[in-house]
């Protein structure tokens, strides 16, 4: 049963109807109680399979009266020879401070508290846990008045009274039917942030956030990022807040952002506690992000929800392109955009390149918390971008419009969705839905040529072809919106457009130009997908310098250094010199001292590739010849204009925007990469003089990179103090411990295994293990190594965190990812040490599911 695979094509719709469920928590920290008294009416004549994992059942009455013909499983409860309707009442008893797997119902710093999504309702209760059940309910929670003052649940708090025993209760509920994945209660003892907002039809909203006692402060950014989000969904969408209260709670112990939870989200404390001295900008942004994201939810997967986790980007696509289009309307959309490209190259063009690829619209699983990936996230949200695209920013509108009209209160499917964008447009998105059934990132191959006619009657021809990777060869035609523009030779735009390539190969003819025009191909990244395309150093240049689309005058610059890195990393291989270009030189300079370039966007011009995006276009993946490339740049970077970077450096150190701090520290980076002095000096400066984290983090990161000879102990000492001011706070601790195993230079393995020994390591803690273990499965120079044993530990870990927390583990082992693509020695030590895991009997399907395909 366990590992046993599920199919799309196999889904049955719920043979029986849970109305209503009251549910009665009396809270023990070791013994939990939990009643369900269930309204049920029988839909098909079938036995009634309730699931549960982990439960100690105390007793079962039928209609009042108790049974005990019944079977029962390790993961299912089966009930025969039911009446139409009926009530049931299920006792049983569950232990949350055991529960180290944060799934269900557990025990977190003092606090009680659940996550349900996808499978751990559950572990709390028998019930049809699965996301087209939907059902109203009632919550009725008692615990030590003293320890767990806060009793919170989804809806409307009815009551809340003292048992006069040193116990008391809350009773609530939730207006709204919803899924089980929907759940959540918290208990606990929080300090509590208030506002308010009203909505655009003026009702009054309570809001809260939760999180420790004394950390209020730290909760306004939430609080202001929800209110903002609130009115934009109402700005943009129509969509208002439908509850009388919005509750957030911080948890540090938490396996993924946060969760969306009916009027009740539960936040990784990452991701809501923040101020200047102890977030960075980007925690900032982040934090903005992912309020804004739970909170679109609301409606696009609480009000309408999925039919099945098959159909999980029905939610998750639509409500990341959501918060992209907030972040966007928030911050500077170009600057935006960038970031979202640049995040799914990194993760989802990766996972479309490896061995666990899979469709938006996945068709089979062994574990349906494998399908929380950048696929269905990311992957998901282009495609609804896409379809914006094609029926026009009002048309989607109009469509959005449709979709709730048809489904609130449903549970659905991404072509119920697809049906209500495209037909009160008038279009067939037949074709189109091929984005959602067929995996991998398409090839576009682009061929130009140019005819001259008589007086300016020249014909400009575009070929395009779609090709696919090798394990994606049957895939059929995409239809692939492409925002393209043409340039003439000085810089004007001549036209702009969108081409709709459907077939393999299609001929795009543009008359009438009286020369070969310079042409801008995938504006805005109209499309998710990888051109082939080798055009001159000089047009790249004057893409860099005219586009004027903002993305593509970046994406020129990072094709122009992709490209050299490429060629750096063969020359390394082949034991060459390595040297730059001088063009590269020339468009380094034109960015640097250009002064009218947006700080952000320039510090995202300058940023290299990841390793992850250079990787995904090598056959072999040798870390340190991608080390020694880099270097190579950044060296020549510093040779050629240290000095207008440390001017730079400084004017943008005297002014106080995220932008300005960005570019800043990049160059600071660059410096200390690129081996100068003058670069250590700076870094060390900016750590003593830092007024905020990101002043600070960044320049103890850059001191992690640096190779250069550290006399006066800048690095040592810096780390040191980073550790003493920060250890005891379970937020800021993880930021210590990414630096370190981040790290490129040093005794990284040893470091980071000394890092799981110092207090305020927590070797439970998902956020720690993320940034410690994850972090160092992802140096490439210093995990893929065969002078160390950095497999062995890494799979040692692997076991001991699967064992409770497979969700954690399977997360963890994305480091294997790359298996197949490592050199003989390391492949061979790396693929041991996973078939060393594989046969351990009690690994979870989670981890299998992922690792079995590298071996
Ligand atoms: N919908 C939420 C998913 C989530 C989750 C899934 C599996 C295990 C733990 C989890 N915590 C949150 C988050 C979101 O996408 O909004
Ligand atoms: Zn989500």
């Amino acid at each position: 049963m366990q590992n046993q695979r599920i199919y799309l094509k196999d889904y049955v719709s719920p043979a029986y109807q849970i109305n209503q469920v009251h549910l009665d928590f009396d809270l023990q920290e070791s013994a939990t109680l939990v009643t369900s008294r269930m309204k049920i009416i029988q839909l098909r004549n079938e036995d009634l399979v309730l699931d549960g994992e982990q439960l100690e059942l105390k007793s079962i009455e039928l209609n009042e009266k108790p049974i005990t013909d019944y079977k029962k499983t390790e993961t299912h409860l089966t009930l025969s020879q039911l009446p139409k309707e009926f009530e049931l009442r299920i006792v049983v008893q569950i232990n949350p401070e055991a529960n180290k797997s944060f799934d269900g119902l557990y025990y977190s710093g003092g606090n009680f508290c659940t996550q349900c999504e996808a499978e751990g309702f559950r572990k709390i209760t028998y019930f049809l846990d699965r996301p087209d059940a939907m059902t109203s309910y009632t919550v009725l929670m008692q615990a030590d008045e003293k320890k767990y003052p806060v009793l919170l649940s989804n809806g409307d708090c009815l009551e809340k009274k003292s048992l006069g025993n040193g116990r008391h209760q809350a009773l609530w509920k939730d207006p709204f039917k919803k899924p089980s994945y929907l759940f959540a209660l918290v208990a606990g003892d929080l300090g509590v942030v208030e506002d308010h907002f009203v909505t655009s039809s003026g009702k009054n909203v309570k809001l809260e956030v939760y999180a420790p006692h004394g950390k209020q402060a730290r909760c306004e950014h939430a609080m202001t990022s929800l209110k903002k989000a609130m009115r934009w969904d109402e700005e943009r969408f129509g969509l208002e807040y439908d509850l009388n209260q919005y509750m957030i709670v911080s948890i540090d112990d938490f396996n993924m952002g946060a969760m969306e939870n009916k009027g009740l989200n539960i936040f990784n404390s990452r991701l809501v506690l923040a101020d200047e001295k102890t977030a960075t900008d980007k925690d900032f942004e982040s934090i903005e992000a992912v309020v804004g994201h739970e909170y679109f939810h609301n409606w696009t997967g609480n009000r309408v929800t999925c039919r099945n986790w098959f159909e999980l980007s029905l939610k998750e696509g639509l409500t990341v392109f959501r918060d992209q289009e907030f972040s966007a309307d928030m911050n500077s959309r170009a600057v935006q955009r960038i970031k979202e490209v640049d995040s799914l190259r990194t993760r989802q063009f990766t996972e479309d390149a490896g061995p666990n690829s899979h469709p938006v619209r996945p068709e089979s699983c062994l574990s349906v918390n494998n399908f929380y990936t950048a696929t269905i996230y990311e992957k998901g949200a282009e495609v609804i971008r896409m379809m914006q695209t094609l029926v026009g920013r009002d048309g989607f509108r109009r469509g959005m419009d449709e979709y709730f009209k048809r489904h609130d209160g449903h549970a659905v499917t991404i072509d119920d969705f697809a049906a209500a964008i495209s037909e009160p447009n008038n279009q067939d998105f037949t074709q189109f839905k091929r984005w959602y059934s067929q995996a991998g990132t398409p090839i576009v191959k682009v061929e130009e040529s140019f005819s001259t006619g008589t007086a300016g009657a020249g014909t400009y021809e575009l070929t395009l072809t779609q090709n696919y990777s090798e394990q994606h060869k049957n895939n059929q035609p995409f239809l692939i919106p492409l925002k393209y523009g043409l340039l003439d030779r000085s810089g004007q735009e001549i036209q702009n457009g969108l081409l709709l390539f459907k077939e393999k190969t299609h001929k795009f003819i543009f008359k009438n130009l009286k020369a070969k025009p310079i042409l801008s191909l995938n504006r805005e990244f109209s499309a998710p997908i990888k051109l082939d395309w080798e055009i001159p150093y000089s047009n790249y240049l004057h893409l860099i310098k005219f586009d004027t689309d903002t993305f593509n005058r970046r994406e020129a610059f990072m094709t122009l250094l992709t490209r050299e890195i490429r060629k750096l990393i063969s020359d390394f291989t082949a034991q060459k010199i390595l040297s730059v270009q001088a063009q590269i030189m020339e468009a380094f300079e034109s960015v640097l001292v250009d002064d009218k370039i947006d700080p952000a966007y320039k510090a995202l011009i300058l940023t290299l590739p990841s390793n992850v995006v250079l990787a995904q276009e090598e056959d072999i993946l040798q870390p340190r010849a991608f080390f020694a490339a880099k270097e190579t740049i950044f060296k020549s970077v510093v040779q050629h204009f240290e000095t207008q970077m440390l001017d730079l450096y400084h004017r943008h150190n005297q002014k106080d925007s995220a932008g300005d701090r960005d570019l800043k520290n990049l160059l600071l980076n660059y410096l200390i990469r690129g081996g100068a002095n003058s670069g250590l000096e700076l870094a060390q400066q900016q750590y003593q003089s830092a007024k905020n984290m990101t002043d600070s983090i960044d320049a103890l990161m850059a001191l992690c990179q640096s190779d250069l000879q550290d006399k006066n102990q800048y690095k040592s000492l810096a780390l040191a103090d980073f550790y003493s001011k920060w250890h005891q706070d379970s937020v800021v601790f993880n930021k210590w411990l990414n630096a370190q195993a981040g790290a490129s230079v040093g005794q990284v393995f040893e470091t980071v295994k000394a890092c799981t020994r110092v207090p305020g390591f927590n070797p439970d803690n998902p956020n720690n293990l993320y940034n410690l273990h994850g972090v160092f499965g992802g140096n490439y120079l210093h995990f893929h190594t065969d002078q160390q044993p950095t497999y062995k530990w890494y799979v040692d870990e692997l076991l001991r965190v699967d064992a409770n927390n497979p969700q954690v583990a399977a997360r963890l082992a994305s480091a294997f990812n790359y298996t197949k693509k490592l050199p003989e020695n390391l492949k061979t030590l790396a693929q041991t040490e996973i078939r060393r895991l594989l046969a351990e009997p009690k690994l979870s399907k989670n981890v299998r599911e992922l690792l079995e395909k590298c071996v």
